[in-house]
Order: structure tokens, then C-alpha cells, then sequence
């Protein structure tokens, strides 16, 4: 907890020093979030998971430790393991994103999971999220909301997204 409360206050200093100028820009002096995209939700579908890709431009590594957003009622960090042969999802507490280097979240590894969604997500729209880092602070993201068959090449959704048993690390 100790460390929690310490990353905390880094983040807060940083969003202070950060939102006059950066607002909803996707960068902070040293980490830049683009391509940030969402599937649309199929009907009755109450969850739903975001990618993006985030450049490193600075010498020292950076940690994402949560995201939020009004349109769910639980965000969190998952990424995918494979389990006796099935992909599943599991959540992560927070995602290095290490120096100089370019990270690239995807339907087979990180995202940012959606919860308990309040509205279906429907293609075109934009999703304004915040991701908080250990280090950069505050980033105002907004995803785009891609068809619900979108699927990047080399991208393939894993096939189990199974939630049961899903434990905190
Ligand atoms: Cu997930």
C-alpha cells in the first residue's frame, strides 16, 4: 500500500504540471498514445477492450498503472496468457513501457478492459479515456470506435474471453 499511495502522488503532481497545456492531447512530454481504437459492442455486450500503441521517447522506462473512463463502471489493465492451450485474459496491475521503445497493445496481448459498460459503443463514436502512469502522469486518450469485425493484420482476438477465475496478480 505504501507504494501504491507513493505512485499516487507522482501521478497528481504530474497531472497538475500537465493538464493546463496537454490537455486531451494523447501526449506528455515523454510517452505519446496513438492509434487508441475500440471494437463496437455487439448487442448486449457489456464489456469491452481498447488498444493503442504508446511511444517512449524518454531514456527512462514508465509503468501504466490504471485507466479510467465514465462509460464503464470498472476499467482494468488485462493482458493474455495461454492456459492448457487457451488464451484467456488476465488482469495486470499495472504495464511497463520501457525506455526509448514503443509499446503496442493488441487483441493478443495488452489492453485496457471495459466493464460493466453504461451504453454500447457505436462505430464513429469517440470513448475519452484517462490513463494514469507512474512517472508521465495523467494522459487524456480518446479512443475510436472501430466496426465490431475490426481486426488489425497480425491482430487475432483470442478465442476464449472468459472472465470467470480472473484473479488480480
Ligand atoms: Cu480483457
Amino acid at each position: 500500500m505504501k507504494y501504491l499511495a507513493k505512485s499516487l502522488s507522482t501521478a497528481f503532481l504530474a497531472i497538475a504540471l500537465q493538464s493546463a497545456a496537454f490537455a486531451h492531447d494523447q501526449t506528455s512530454a515523454n510517452l505519446q498514445v496513438t492509434d487508441a481504437w475500440i471494437r463496437a459492442s455487439a448487442p448486449g455486450q457489456t464489456n469491452g477492450a481498447g488498444y493503442m500503441t504508446i511511444n517512449n521517447t524518454s531514456h527512462h522506462p514508465d509503468r501504466m498503472i490504471s485507466a479510467s473512463t465514465s462509460v464503464a463502471g470498472r476499467t482494468e489493465l488485462h493482458t493474455v496468457l495461454t492456459e492448457d492451450g487457451l488464451a484467456k485474459m488476465r488482469e495486470v496491475n499495472a504495464i511497463d513501457i520501457a525506455a526509448n521503445s514503443m509499446a503496442k497493445f493488441s487483441p493478443n496481448g495488452f489492453h485496457v478492459m471495459f466493464l460493466q459498460m453504461k451504453q454500447p459503443f457505436k462505430e464513429g463514436e469517440t470513448i475519452p479515456v484517462t490513463l494514469k502512469f507512474e512517472k508521465s502522469g495523467e494522459i487524456k486518450v480518446d479512443f475510436v470506435v472501430k466496426p465490431t469485425t475490426y481486426n488489425p493484420s497480425g491482430q487475432n482476438a483470442p478465442m476464449n474471453h472468459d472472465h470467470g477465475g480472473m484473479k488480480p496478480n
